[in-house]
């Protein structure tokens, strides 16, 4: 599976980000709750030693409840705060505004010991289509306003203020995922986060099948009425045709069009709440890299 990705874009993105760095306290890091470790970028790490960040496991409504607090928990035995986020629901709002608070909690103290009134600004990271925009947009609410230029802050950057203590940078910090890892970048594919256009989409709908036969044999069962037992992705593939009478002119089974549905009804939640990154892989292998 190649993937082309635009080194000259990358540079650019990843400059940018560092430049706005300067300028803010707490790093928002969103993953997507159904591949936490793909949806990571290894630089991460790197890029935000010296800053304060918390991590939202955005999605999380299509992702295993059990396994994403299996991931907060991992998160926090590293040091990093985190919650499960539901980026296109208001519910889960307020609980990241005290994320990204307390994360700024120490420094905020130390300022107003000092008499200074210390206004925190975070910047929203992460790879394409993880809902950083979605989640400024619903952070922001009604009182999008934009804050404006300030001393020190470079020209033309827009601050959103979400309470009296807390900006956040109206521009998300784009990284791009590392695709190196094939079984990670297959992750990825899966939900939606490459294009489908540059792909096969039939064999990445029999890895998908293939997977989720594994991780959730019955809900995959019930969805396409499949006794499923020991087939391939392939074969899977040519049962969904079957099931649900997906044949070409001469009875065979349209494994094209039965692929684009496996993926768009994975993708909207509605074989599973599933995920596909566990933890005790990480644990074994560290972060992807
Ligand atoms: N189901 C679900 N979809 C979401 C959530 N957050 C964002 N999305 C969708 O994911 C897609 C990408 O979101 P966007 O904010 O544009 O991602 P960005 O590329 O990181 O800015 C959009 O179709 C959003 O509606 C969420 O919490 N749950
Ligand atoms: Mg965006």
């Amino acid at each position: 599976m190649l993937i082309q990705w635009y080194p000259g874009h990358m540079a650019k993105a990843r400059r940018m980000l560092v430049e706005n760095l300067k300028l803010i306290d707490v790093v928002v890091e969103l993953v997507d709750a159904r591949a936490p470790r793909a949806t990571r970028n290894p630089d991460f790490d790197d890029l935000f030693s010296a800053k304060r960040r918390v991590i939202l496991l955005n999605k999380s409504d299509l992702a295993s409840p059990a396994a994403t607090k299996a991931w907060v928990e991992h998160y926090r035995e590293n040091g990093i705060s985190a919650i499960d986020f539901f980026a296109t629901n208001s519910a889960k709002r307020k609980a990241a505004v005290e994320l990204i608070e307390n994360a700024a909690s120490e420094k905020v103290k130390r300022m107003r010991e000092k008499g200074v009134a210390k206004v925190v600004r975070a910047m929203v990271v992460g790879i394409p289509n993880v809902g950083k925009s979605t989640f400024i947009n619903r952070i922001a609410g009604a009182s999008r306003a934009q804050v404006g230029d300030k001393p020190g802050v470079t020209k033309g950057k827009q601050w959103v203020k979400i309470s009296p203590y807390l900006e956040l940078m109206d521009t998300p910090g784009l990284l791009w995922p590392k695709l190196e890892d094939e079984y990670l970048a297959r992750h990825l594919a899966f939900i939606g986060s490459i294009k489908d256009d540059i792909m096969d989409v039939e064999r990445l709908a029999g890895a998908l099948l293939a997977e989720l036969a594994a991780l959730c044999p019955d809900e995959l069962s019930a969805r396409y009425k499949l006794a499923q037992s020991g087939m391939s992705g392939e074969e899977l593939l040519v049962a969904v045709s079957r099931s649900r009478s997906f044949l070409l002119s001469g009875g065979e089974a349209d494994t094209e069009r039965a692929a684009r549905i496996v993926l768009d009804e994975y993708r909207a939640g509605k074989i599973a709440r599933v995920t596909l990154d566990s933890v005790s892989e990480e644990k074994e292998n560290g972060a992807a890299e």
